[in-house]
């Protein structure tokens, strides 16, 4: 059994789609962030970098319980498991990595600083807004090229899609009209008609 240490944000989201698209058993633990629950000592010593998502695995290498943070690190070692969503020949396992990075290194953090300075700053700060805002455009871009043509960012839909997936959801949030990037917009459309991410984005709604 897999139990999932989340909250109702983008990066939980990954890791809630990923287990119902695998079909795979799991428990949810709420770790509410907005009460601060994610730097309680239990939790912490789960994730030591106190941020959601985190899964222990009850049956992991050599039958132990084995825990992973990291959303990136979470949907690898989930894909390993359960041989879905990652392939295994080198070339195609990287194309998969190299998106699943992506997300991790750019649209994450960025969308995240679009997020705060759109709607959690206290004052408005324009030039956060303005250079975060160009970048998270660009990234829009870039994934608007590599969906050319293409269903999934890899060959078969994979666990880069399932990183991609939530933070894309958040477009009205990032001020960006998906009609401007009709190749993410299909993709987009594409993903929720997937009745594994429907119920995966539904986790502590
Ligand atoms: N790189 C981490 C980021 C995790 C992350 O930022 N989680 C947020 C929620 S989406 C969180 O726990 N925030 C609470 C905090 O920063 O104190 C991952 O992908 O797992």
């Amino acid at each position: 059994m897999i139990e999932l240490y989340t909250w109702g944000t983008s990066n939980g989201r990954k890791i809630s789609i990923m287990l119902e698209e695998c079909g795979t058993p799991y428990n949810v633990h709420p770790i509410d962030i907005t009460k601060d629950e994610q730097f309680a000592a239990a939790f912490k010593a789960i994730n030591p970098n106190s941020k959601i998502p985190a899964i222990v695995d009850s049956q992991g290498p050599g039958g132990k319980p084995y825990t992973v943070f990291e959303s990136g690190a979470i949907l690898l070692y989930l894909g390993d498991k359960t041989g879905k969503f990652l392939p295994k020949e080198t070339a195609a396992r990287y194309d998969v990595i190299q998106w699943l990075m992506f997300q991790m290194g750019g649209v994450g953090p960025i969308f995240g600083q679009v997020h705060h300075f759109l709607r959690a700053a206290k004052e408005q700060v324009p030039y956060g807004i303005k250079r975060y805002g160009d970048e998270c455009r660009r990234l829009y871009g870039v994934m608007n090229e590599r969906l050319a043509g293409r269903d999934f960012f890899c060959g078969e839909v994979s666990v880069a899609d399932f990183a991609i997936l939530p933070w894309v959801f958040r477009h009205d949030w990032q001020q960006v009209d998906l009609a401007a990037y009709p190749n993410v917009k299909t993709w987009f459309e594409r993903m929720l008609a997937r009745p594994g991410v429907g119920r995966g984005m539904k986790v502590l709604l």
